[in-house]
């Protein structure tokens, strides 16, 4: 397919619709001991051995700390409207209190670059790189490093303002909170039930301190949160409260406290022993009114009552899974949307900040051809623009990702990007997916005119 198609009545055709691409800091940048960047928790994690698949670090990465001007340049021939990055935050803060221009000269030379090529930019504050020198003092354990999340949003915010046209608090406090400091597969690979919730519950007041900092500084930008969503299913009618829980827990435990101040009383009632302690005034502060929700999608969930009536989740027999092992499941946009908007009345407007898939790419004769992921981008544009059909407002999508990149602990062998990068050479080759991207955009903007 050499281009994604959109119905003759699609909502995705309007000018106004969004299309971007995203990347995050430390799964591209390398550059990791320049420009006087200080370690974050995830240089420290890759070092510990059996952490991440071959021992792969973000030390290299994609090199965009020096590729940059060649990447913006490739994102901009894409014809893409946006580009979603997030910022390092001990490139900004490398010692606790201190800024480092050197830091804020970096991205702002790259947002300068994007809209000399006429994208907008959206800018997520924390994609999980804490510094390290936070960590050491209890990182999201400690109710303190939501405050100095509220400083590090001001520094950034104060230098760039409007700038910045779309900030990001927080990217998907469920993966920092949960596979960071309940199941340890993230780093800081912290393990336990009580100090999952506690870090979580300080993320999302970090993000709420924030909030009106964004504003004071930025006021013409647009401020909000992503967290991913997977919307939970029933094996069979018996569980369907087990797909109930497997949501309450995994996204509205994050999302509830924004849009409603309060936590889900199914999760409070079910972790009671884990709770964690919430001061009086935590929730109106995470409860700040926010311009839009960025929603991550990339599958759905089955859940189930095993024999000792707890819940489980399985992979349902039959169905497409893509290399990571992950199922294709482009209805499942559509329930999560349709979902979200009837569970919550003041849904403020989203955006699909990041869809795709890691499929097992091989580049011959300079080129890729990801069937499967072009087949994949196709239904899930089509599963959204049916979402918007039904009534919900999404007013962009975003590719995860631009490019190949440090897929966290899975490290360089799952590729998300819609661009082929060689690491032995920082070569980059647009995927049959970025081409089938581009044509569509290019169509869309002659429509357009
Ligand atoms: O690569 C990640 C990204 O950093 C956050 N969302 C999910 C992606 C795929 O796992």
């Amino acid at each position: 397919m050499n281009k994604y198609t959109l119905s003759s009545d699609s909502k995705l055709r309007s000018k106004d619709f969004v299309f971007g691409v995203a990347t995050s800091s430390y799964q591209i940048e390398g550059g990791i001991n320049e420009g006087g960047r200080t370690p974050s928790i995830w240089d420290t994690f890759c070092n510990v051995p059996g952490k991440v698949d071959n021992g792969d670090s973000g030390e290299i990465a994609c090199d965009h700390y020096h590729l940059w001007k060649q990447d913006i340049e490739m994102i901009a021939d894409l014809g893409v409207d946006a580009y979603r990055l997030s910022i390092a935050w001990p490139r900004i803060l490398p010692q606790d209190g201190v800024v480092n221009p050197e830091g804020l000269k970096f991205y702002e030379q790259i947002i300068d670059e994007c809209h000399a090529r006429g994208l907008k930019v959206y800018v997520t504050l924390y994609h999980w790189d804490l510094p390290q020198y936070l960590e050491d003092k209890g990182g999201w354990l400690n109710r303190e490093t939501a405050y100095k999340f509220a400083e590090y949003a001001d520094v950034v915010s104060a230098h760039f303002g409007n700038k910045i046209d779309v900030y990001t608090t927080l990217n998907e406090p469920f993966v920092a909170g949960f596979l960071g400091y309940r199941w340890g597969e993230h780093a800081p690979g912290i393990v336990g039930e009580k100090e999952g919730y506690l870090a979580s519950h300080h993320l999302m007041l970090g993000h709420g301190l924030a909030m009106p900092i964004l504003r004071e500084n930025a006021p013409e930008s647009k401020h909000g949160v992503v967290f991913n969503a997977t919307p939970s299913y029933p094996e069979s009618e018996k569980d369907q409260a087990a797909a109930n829980y497997c949501e309450a827990e995994n996204f509205h435990w994050f999302i509830d406290p924004v849009l409603k101040g309060e936590y889900p009383s199914a999760v409070v009632e079910k972790r009671q022993a884990h709770m964690p302690m919430i001061l009086e005034g935590d929730l109106e502060i995470m409860s700040a009114p926010v311009d839009y929700i960025g929603i991550n999608y990339y599958s759905r969930s089955v859940a189930r009552f095993n024999q000792h009536n707890e819940i489980e989740t399985i992979k349902p027999e039959g169905a497409e899974y893509t290399y990571i092992g992950w199922e294709v499941y482009p209805q499942g946009l559509t329930d999560l949307l349709v979902r979200l908007n009837e569970r919550y009345d003041n849904l403020p407007p989203l955006y699909i900040t990041e869809n795709g898939a890691a499929c097992n790419d091989e580049l011959r004769d300079g080129a890729v051809n990801d069937t499967q992921r072009v087949a994949y981008f196709q239904s899930h544009l089509e599963a959204l623009d049916n979402a918007i059909k039904a009534g919900v407002r999404v007013d962009g999508y975003f590719a995860w990702s631009l490019m190949d990149n440090f897929e966290w602990a899975f490290g360089y062998k799952q590729r998300f990007g819609i661009v082929h990068v060689d690491y032995s050479t920082q070569q980059r080759t647009l995927k049959q997916s970025a081409i089938a991207y581009r044509n569509m955009l290019l169509e869309r903007a002659e429509e357009n005119k």
